[in-house]
C-alpha cells in the first residue's frame, strides 16, 4: 500500500507528543543492540564488538542475540550476563531453525544475492520459514527487555524482518538498521523471494544505514521503482505509510589501536622472521575469509598472469594468502576451497623453483597480532573482492604501514572501501591483466608516490574511524523524532495554507 506524507504511524505519534525530550536528550539513552552473534566473555572481540566499542562506552546498553547453542529443542529462555554497563542477553536457536535461518536463507540465499551471485543463491520455502521464525522469536524474546526510551540498533542481513516483528509487538522506539554487506542493484534485489517482507522490515526502521553511497542508492531506487515508495522533500522515503531515512555510514576502524598492535614487540619478532624468510623478496599479502565474494580464484589468476607477463618478477616476490575457512556447512564454500587449492597448486607447479614458491596459502586462521605483523612488512596488499560491503582488511593494511616507507594497497572498485580510500590502486578484479599491471606498478613505485598515497588513505582512516561510524549513526537515529516533528510542522503549515 502506498503511504501518504501526512499519515501518522503509532510510533511517529508517540514521538511527536514529546519532541522537547528528544531534542534535549543528549545521547544518554540506553542502547539496545541486536545482532545474530553476541560477543563472548572469553575469546577475542569480533569485528562488530570492536566497531561498537565507542557506542557502548559510558552508556547503559543491552546486547541481544544468539547464544551460539542450537540444541534439537530450544527453549525460549533468555540468559543475561552483566559486563560493565552492558547487559548481554542470549537465546538458543533450535538446530533445525539454525540450519534453515543461518545456513539456509541468510547464507545460501541472501548472502550470495546481496553479493550479486544469484547463480549461487539457493532457495527453499522451509529455509525462509525458519528465517522468519527466528526473527519472530528474537522479537518475542527481546521485546520484554525494551524500555520506552531505548534506541534500538539492529545489525545485518540475518535480521532484516526484525523491526517489523518488533513493531507488530507494539515497540514504538526509534529503530535503526545497519547493513554490513552490499545492497544489490534493483534488478538483483527484485529476484529475491520474499523481497516484500525484507522491504517491510527495513521500512519499519526510522533509519537504515549502508556502507556506501552505491548501496544506499540501490535501496532507494528499489523502493521507489518497485515498492511504491517515494522521496519526500525532507530526504526521507515514504513507503507503506512509513517514513524511513537512509544514509551511508562507511564503517571505520580504530587505526591507532591497530597500528599499535602492528608495532608491539612480540609482533616485531614475527615481522622480522617473515622478512628473513622472504630473503629479500617482496611480500604481497591477502587476508580474507574464504568466501566467493572475496575474489580469491581471480587473484590467483592475476598472479599467474603477473609471472607470464613480467617474467623478470619470477622469484622476486611472493603472495602470502591467508584464507581461513568459513561457513563450512554451505556447499558453495566447500566448492570454493577445492577450486582455490587447485588453482594455487597449478601456479605453484608452474613457477616454483627449488627455493621459492609464488604462493603460500594458509587455510587456517592466523592470530590477529600475526596478521598485523604481516601487514606491516608486506610491500603490497591485494584486497580484490568481487563485491564487499566495506572490507576492513583494506583499512587495517593502511593502519599498519610505516608512514615513512609504506606499502601499496591494491583495491577492488567493488569494495565499499574504494569510495573512501582514493590513495589505493583501484582495479577491476574480473580483469587479471589489470590486476597484474597494478601489482607490477606497486612493486616498483617510488617512495614519494607511496607516501603520498598512504597519506591520502590515512587521512580518511583518521576522520572516519569506528567512533565516527557509531556516533554519527546513533546521533541520526536519535534525531529521528525531531525529523518527524519538523515534518509534522511542515504538514500543518501546508494544511493551514491550503485552508486559506
Ligand atoms: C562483513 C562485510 C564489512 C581475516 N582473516 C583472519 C582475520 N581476519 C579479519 C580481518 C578483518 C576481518 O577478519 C574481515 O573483515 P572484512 O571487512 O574484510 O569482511 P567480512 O568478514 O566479510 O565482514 C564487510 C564488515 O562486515 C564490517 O562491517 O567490512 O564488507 O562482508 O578484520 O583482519 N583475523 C585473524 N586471523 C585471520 O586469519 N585474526
Amino acid at each position: 500500500m502506498m503511504g501518504s506524507d501526512a499519515q501518522t504511524t503509532p510510533e511517529t505519534r508517540s514521538q511527536t507528543e514529546r519532541p522537547e525530550a528528544a531534542i534535549f536528550s543528549g545521547g544518554s539513552r540506553r542502547l539496545v543492540v541486536i545482532s545474530n552473534r553476541v560477543p563472548r566473555g572469553d575469546g577475542p572481540p569480533g569485528g562488530l564488538a570492536v566497531a561498537m566499542k565507542d557506542a557502548l562506552k559510558n552508556r547503559d546498553s543491552l546486547w541481544f542475540g544468539w547464544s551460539g547453542e542450537s540444541p534439537p529443542e530450544a527453549s525460549d529462555d533468555v540468559l543475561t550476563e552483566q559486563r560493565g554497563q552492558t547487559t548481554f542477553a542470549v537465546t538458543d536457536i533450535s538446530a533445525d531453525d539454525y540450519a534453515g535461518y543461518y545456513e539456509g536463507f541468510a547464507n545460501r540465499m541472501l548472502w550470495p544475492a546481496f553479493h550479486y551471485r544469484l547463480d549461487l543463491s539457493r532457495y527453499t520455502e522451509s529455509d525462509f520459514e525458519a528465517y522468519a521464525r527466528v526473527n519472530e522469536q528474537f522479537a518475542e524474546r527481546v521485546a520484554p527487555f525494551i524500555e520506552p526510551d531505548d534506541l534500538i540498533w539492529i545489525h545485518d542481513y540475518h535480521l532484516i524482518p526484525l523491526a517489523a516483528e518488533l513493531r507488530a509487538r507494539g515497540v514504538s522506539n526509534r529503530i535503526g538498521f545497519f547493513s554490513h554487506i552490499p545492497f544489490p542493484s534493483p534488478e538483483i534485489f527484485h529476484a529475491i523471494p520474499h523481497k516484500d517482507r525484507l522491504i517491510e522490515g527495513l521500512a519499519c526502521c526510522n533509519l537504515v544505514g549502508f556502507q556506501s553511497a552505491r548501496d544506499r542508492s540501490n535501496f532507494e531506487r528499489y523502493v521507489c521503482a518497485h515498492a511504491h515508495g517515494f522521496w519526500r522533500a525532507d530526504g526521507r522515503i515514504s513507503v507503506d505509510g512509513r517514513l524511513v531515512r537512509s544514509k551511508a555510514y562507511p564503517i571505520g576502524i580504530d587505526a591507532e589501536d591497530f597500528r599499535q598492535k602492528a608495532l608491539a614487540p612480540e609482533v616485531a619478532e614475527k615481522a622480522d622472521a617473515l622478512v628473513r624468510a622472504a630473503a629479500g623478496r617482496k611480500i604481497m599479502l591477502g587476508v580474507d575469509r574464504m568466501d566467493y565474494s572475496k575474489g580469491l580464484p581471480e587473484r590467483v589468476d592475476a598472479i599467474e598472469t603477473l609471472f607470464r607477463r613480467y617474467p623478470e618478477l619470477v622469484g622476486q616476490c611472493q603472495l602470502i594468502q591467508v584464507a581461513p575457512v568459513s561457513r563450512g556447512g554451505v556447499e558453495a564454500y566447500a566448492n570454493l576451497r577445492e577450486r582455490l587449492e587447485t588453482a594455487v597448486g597449478h601456479v605453484n607447479g608452474e613457477f616454483s623453483t627449488i627455493d621459492w614458491t609464488p604462493i603460500r596459502f594458509v587455510a587456517n586462521a592466523v592470530p590477529r597480532e600475526e596478521v598485523a605483523a604481516m601487514m606491516r612488512v608486506a610491500s603490497l596488499a591485494l584486497v580484490t573482492p568481487l563485491r564487499d560491503g566495506m572490507n576492513l582488511v583494506a583499512k587495517e593494511y593502511v593502519a599498519a604501514q610505516d608512514p615513512d616507507d609504506p606499502g601499496v594497497l591494491i583495491l577492488s572498485e567493488f569494495a565499499g572501501a574504494a569510495e573512501q580510500l582514493t590513495g589505493a590502486l583501484v582495479i577491476n578484479p574480473h580483469n587479471p591483466e589489470e590486476q597484474a599491471r597494478a601489482i607490477s606498478k606497486a612493486l616498483v613505485m617510488s617512495r614519494d608516490e607511496r607516501v603520498e598515497r598512504y597519506r591520502e588513505n590515512r587521512k580518511v582512516l583518521a576522520e572516519r574511524d569506528s567512533s565516527w561510524w557509531s556516533s554519527s549513526f546513533l546521533s541520526d537515529l536519535e534525531s529521528a523524532s525531531v525529523d518527524d516533528f519538523a515534518a509534522e510542522l511542515l504538514d500543518a503549515v501546508d494544511t493551514v495554507r491550503t485552508a486559506e
